[in-house]
């Protein structure tokens, strides 16, 4: 038994690559973090986008708070042990009725991580069901190894590059993890995954989370960074990113600026893109 996880549970991760459902936070707490981003769009005029989806939680004190809450750092810690980074986060808000969609893919793919031992815990700030585009999972895929990539850089993808698996991977059915807001599910790097578009009236959205032990290196591009939640680290792969704890403060941009550039640096190796900003 671990600490949030049963033994079953974890088993079950490790046979099959993710696990959901697992609460988190109540309903109500989950539906007040949406009122904070929807109120931080009112003041941006729109939804975040570009460079503001990737690593928010540097920008944003309310999304920071939830990359230390004890029930998801003790779930992780449950997986990989008690000193852990949160090596990187991204908002994956949904719209009703657009295109929007997650090609099936392995997120290992151009992290440029040491080892597979990465967790992304995906936590749900709105229902995520079959009806506006929950997240699809293929179990048992993430004991493959890193598996070949095309970009398709298509506009209503969401990913960086628009990746997808440029090999079939048989014939499995996906599972859909559906999810009520406050729940989250914890998925396996190499596991492949996807969403399809939101054919609801209402956004879709959940924050993903990514975790790794200390020990794990980067081996692409400059140094960098991430943020301790737990524990100790004895390695010193990761330069070490602050807790952000007011809004809107000129320290706090210049961080994430100075963090995601080299984030998009490496995200975006091999092309002529240097942002996130880039026109979709
Ligand atoms: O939110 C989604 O639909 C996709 C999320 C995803 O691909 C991820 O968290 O790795």
């Amino acid at each position: 038994m671990g600490k949030v996880l049963s033994a079953e549970q974890i088993e079950r991760f490790e046979r099959d690559g993710w696990l959901a459902p697992i609460p988190v936070m109540s309903a109500d707490d989950a539906h007040a973090i949406r009122e904070r981003l929807e109120h931080e769009e009112r003041r941006l005029g729109g939804p975040l986008s570009g460079t503001r989806l990737q690593k928010p939680h540097l920008l944003y004190p309310w999304l920071a708070d939830l990359v230390f809450d004890e029930t998801v750092a003790d779930a992780v810690e449950d997986l990989y042990g008690p000193d852990l980074f949160c090596w990187s986060t991204t908002l994956f808000a949904k719209e009703a009725h657009t295109g929007s969609f997650v090609s099936w893919h392995q997120d290992s793919t151009y992290w440029g991580l040491s080892r597979p031992d990465v967790v992304t815990a995906w936590l749900a700030l709105t229902p995520s069901t079959s009806a506006n585009g929950a997240l699809e999972v293929i179990s048992g895929t993430h004991l493959l190894d890193q598996l070949p990539h095309r970009d398709t850089f298509a506009a209503e993808n969401m990913l960086t590059r628009g990746q997808e698996i440029a090999v079939d991977v048989g014939d499995a059915r996906p599972s859909v993890i559906e999810l009520q807001p406050g729940e989250m599910s914890l998925h396996h790097v190499r596991l492949v995954h996807g969403s399809a578009p939101n054919d609801s009236d209402d956004r879709r959205i959940g924050f993903a989370m990514r975790f790794i032990p200390t020990s794990v290196a980067q081996l692409v591009g400059d140094r960098d960074s991430a943020t301790l939640v737990r524990g100790e680290d004895r390695f010193g792969h990761f330069d070490h990113e602050s807790r952000c704890t007011a809004e809107h403060d000129p320290a706090t941009y210049a961080l994430h600026q100075r963090v995601t550039e080299r984030s998009a640096a490496r995200l975006y190796r091999g092309t002529e893109i240097a942002s996130f900003d880039r026109p979709r």
